[in-house]
C-alpha cells in the first residue's frame, strides 16, 4: 500500500528544518508584537489572532523550499530567515520613532531613510542582537546537524497537505479577522489594525497589492469622476471674511515650516523658564490660532507642505511627494506666479530629500535655494545641517535677489535644527534640558528654544531691511516633535498620570501664526482648523478668490468656517469631540462617550473628505481639471 505519512519523522524525536524555521521565526514575530509594537488588545480573541497571524505567511514562504532539492533546501532556509528578519526588524526600528509601521512607498525612499543616519543609529539598541539570535541557532543546526532536527524530503502528497494547510489556515486567519473587525481590507487608513489582524508580512503583501493598485488607478481614472468631487468641494466653499479679503493684497509672503514644533511649547515654561519667548512676544501681535492641527501622515515635512500648499490630504501611505509628483496640481506657488509674484522655497538640505526638486515643479515653485545656496561647514551645522540662525541670514542675500525682479515674492522657509534627535553645540543652548527618562523630550526644549531665537534675529533683520511691514509673515509648526513613544516622559511634563488617546490627538496642535502687515494688535483665535485651510487663507489674505479650487480646507477667518479637522488616520477634531481609534471623547472632560451616533455626520464627512481627496491624488483627477480661474477681485 501506497504509504501518506511519514509519520515517524513527525514524531517527537526530530522536527523537519523547514518546521523549526517557522516555529521560531513564528515565535520570534510574537515576541515582537508583545514588547516592541504598541498593539492594542481588546479581548481573547484579538490576542488568539494576534498570535496565529504570522503563520500562514511563513507556511507559505517556507512551502517554496518543499519543492526543492534537499541540497538547497537550507541554504533557502536561511537566506529566507534572514530575509524575513530583516523585514521585522526595518519595522522594529521605525516604529521606535513613528509609531508606525514601513510601506512599500516608503521603503522606494531608502536613500532617504539613509540619511536619516544620527537619528537611526539613536533608535537602534544594544538589546536588538537578540533579533538575530535564532538566525544563529538556524546556521548551527544546518552546520552541526543535530539528530532532533532533520532536512526531510517531501513526497507529492506532503506537500499538497503542507499547501491545503496553508490555505485553511490562511482562510481560517481571515474569517476569524473578518469577524473581528469588518472591512478590514477596504479601509486601510490604520495600519496598526491590519498588522493586528493579518499579521506584519501579510500586511507588507496587501501594501505591495496596494502600489499596484494605484499606478493602475491613473490608467483607468476619466473625467466624470472629478464632478462628484467638484460638487462635495463646491457645496463646502465657505465665504471670505469682507474685512480680511485682500488685507494684504500684493505684500510679499514669508512662510516658515518650524521643524516638529508643537503648540505646548508655547506660552510654556521648562524648569522654570520660558520655552518660546520671542514667539510668546510675537503672537501678542499677531493672529495665533491655537487650535490648529497638522495632518501629516508619513511623508512628515513634505506632507505638511503638500496638505498647505493644495489643501489636499497627503495620502495614508508613502509620501506622496515620491508616489504623484508627476500628477497635476494647482498650488500656491503656481496661482502667485500667474499673479505676478515670483515664488521659492529655501531649504538648506540636498533637493532630492523628499523628491522636492521634482515635486516643486509640479506646485509651481521657480526658484528652489536648496543646500547649493548656502555656505554649509562644519562649524556651523549641528545634527541634520546648517543651524537654523546661520540659515536665516543667509536667506537675507535670496530674499534680496527676489526683490531684485520687482516683483513681490512668496517665499518658503523650512527650518531643520528642531528635529529629531534634537542636537544642540552647548554654546547654542541658552535653557537646560527637562530631566525625564527620555533623551528625545529633554533636549527638545533647548533645540525648540534655538529656533525661538533664530525666528527672532530673522524678523529683526526683516525689519533692518525693511521688508517687516511689506510682508505677511506666515508661521506654522510642520508636524509633532515627540511621538507617542515618550508618552511616559511626556505625562511626566505635562503632569498627568498618562497619555491617553484624547491626549495624544490634542497633542498634535502645531502654532499657526498670522502676522499682517504693520499689524500691531494679536488675536487669539480658536476655531478648529488645520493645515488644510492654510491655502484658502493665505489666498483670500491676499485678495485671490479660491471659490474655483478644487481644496477640502477653509479659510479661517470666514465667519461660517466649521469647527473641524480631519486626521489622515480619519480622527477628528470638532468644537465639542474627539474621535480616535473608534473612539469618541468628549473634548471638554476627555472622557470617552458611549453613543457615537451624535458624532455620525461628522464621522461620515471625515471618511469622505479623504477619500475624494485620495481620489484626486489617485486618479491624477485635477489634469482634467479646465477651470482654472483664480481671478483676483
Ligand atoms: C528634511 C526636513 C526634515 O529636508 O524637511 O524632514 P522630516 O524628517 O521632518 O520629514
Ligand atoms: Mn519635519
Amino acid at each position: 500500500m501506497k504509504k501518506y505519512f511519514t509519520l515517524d519523522k513527525f514524531s517527537v524525536k526530530s522536527i523537519s528544518l523547514t518546521a523549526a524555521a517557522i516555529i521560531m521565526l513564528w515565535i520570534k514575530t510574537y515576541i515582537t508584537y508583545k514588547l516592541c509594537f504598541d498593539i492594542k488588545i481588546e479581548n481573547g480573541m484579538q490576542e488568539f489572532i494576534l498570535f496565529i497571524n504570522p503563520l500562514c505567511f511563513l507556511m507559505a514562504i517556507f512551502a517554496i523550499g518543499l519543492f526543492l532539492k534537499d541540497k538547497r533546501r537550507p541554504m533557502f532556509i536561511m537566506i529566507t530567515s534572514i530575509l524575513i528578519t530583516a523585514v521585522l526588524y526595518g519595522n522594529v526600528v521605525y516604529y521606535r520613532e513613528f509609531t508606525d509601521f514601513l510601506t512599500i512607498p516608503l521603503l522606494m525612499q531608502a536613500k532617504d531613510i539613509g540619511d536619516l543616519g544620527g537619528s537611526i543609529v539613536s533608535l537602534l539598541s544594544p538589546w536588538d542582537i537578540l533579533f538575530f539570535l535564532d538566525i544563529v541557532l538556524l546556521g548551527l543546526i544546518i552546520k552541526f546537524k543535530p539528530s532532533f532536527v532533520v532536512n526531510k524530503s517531501y513526497s507529492k502528497t506532503n506537500r499538497r497537505v503542507f499547501l491545503l494547510l496553508v490555505v485553511a489556515i490562511g482562510f481560517f486567519n481571515l474569517g476569524l479577522a473578518e469577524t473581528e473587525r469588518p472591512q478590514l481590507l477596504t479601509r486601510t487608513f490604520d495600519r496598526e489594525m491590519l498588522v493586528k489582524n493579518i499579521g506584519t508580512y501579510n500586511y507588507h503583501i496587501y501594501d505591495a497589492y496596494l502600489a499596484t493598485k494605484s499606478s493602475a488607478q491613473r490608467a483607468l481614472a476619466d473625467g466624470s469622476e472629478l464632478a462628484e468631487v467638484e460638487n462635495y468641494v463646491r457645496a463646502n466653499y465657505k465665504e471670505p471674511n469682507s474685512e480680511m479679503f485682500g488685507a494684504a493684497k500684493g505684500k510679499n509672503v514669508i512662510l516658515i515650516s518650524m521643524e516638529s514644533t508643537q503648540n505646548f511649547v508655547i506660552n510654556n515654561t521648562v524648569n522654570g523658564q520660558e520655552i518660546t519667548p520671542f514667539l510668546n512676544d510675537f503672537i501678542k501681535e499677531s493672529y495665533y490660532f491655537d487650535n490648529f492641527y497638522h495632518q501629516v501622515g508619513q511623508g512628515k515635512t513634505s506632507d505638511s507642505e503638500f496638505l498647505v500648499e493644495n489643501s489636499l490630504y497627503p495620502l495614508s501611505r508613502g509620501a506622496v511627494f515620491f508616489t504623484h509628483s508627476q500628477n497635476e496640481y494647482k498650488a500656491t506657488p503656481e496661482i502667485l506666479n500667474e499673479n505676478g509674484y515670483t515664488t521659492a522655497s529655501l531649504h538648506a538640505n540636498g533637493k532630492s530629500f523628499w523628491n522636492r526638486d521634482v515635486m516643486y515643479q509640479a506646485l509651481g515653485y521657480e526658484n528652489f535655494y536648496d543646500i547649493e545656496s548656502y555656505n554649509v561647514t562644519e562649524e556651523n551645522s549641528v545634527g541634520w545641517g546648517l543651524k537654523d540662525k546661520e540659515f536665516f541670514d543667509q536667506s537675507i542675500a535670496h530674499l534680496k535677489e527676489m526683490q531684485a525682479t520687482g516683483k513681490p515674492f512668496y517665499a518658503k522657509f523650512i527650518t531643520l535644527t528642531n528635529h529629531h534627535p534634537y542636537e544642540l553645540d552647548p554654546e547654542d543652548a541658552s535653557i537646560e534640558p527637562f530631566n525625564s527618562n527620555s533623551k528625545t523630550l529633554n533636549n527638545y526644549f533647548p533645540t525648540v528654544r534655538y529656533t525661538d531665537e533664530a525666528l527672532e534675529q530673522f524678523i529683526n533683520k526683516l525689519k533692518e531691511e525693511g521688508l517687516y511691514d511689506d510682508s505677511i509673515i506666515v508661521i506654522y509648526g510642520d508636524h509633532y516633535g515627540i511621538s507617542e513613544n515618550h508618552n511616559a516622559a511626556m505625562a511626566q511634563y505635562l503632569g498627568k498620570e498618562s497619555i491617553t488617546p484624547f491626549d495624544s490627538v490634542q497633542l498634535q496642535r502645531v502654532p499657526f501664526i498670522v502676522h499682517m502687515p504693520n499689524q500691531k494688535e494679536g488675536k487669539v483665535i480658536s476655531k478648529v482648523s488645520g493645515q488644510i485651510d492654510v491655502k484658502p487663507t493665505l489666498l483670500h489674505l491676499l485678495g485671490i478668490d479660491t471659490k474655483n479650487n478644487i481644496e477640502f480646507g477653509t479659510d479661517i477667518f470666514s465667519k461660517d468656517k466649521l469647527d473641524f479637522t480631519v486626521f489622515r488616520d480619519g480622527s477628528f477634531v470638532t468644537k465639542d469631540y474627539v474621535y480616535t481609534r473608534e473612539t469618541l471623547y468628549d473634548k471638554k472632560t476627555g472622557e470617552p462617550i458611549e453613543d457615537k451616533s451624535v458624532a455620525e455626520p461628522y464621522i461620515e464627512k471625515a471618511k469622505q473628505e479623504l477619500e475624494y481627496s485620495d481620489k484626486i491624488i489617485y486618479g491624477d483627477l485635477l489634469r482634467f481639471n479646465d477651470k482654472n480661474k483664480y481671478d483676483s477681485k
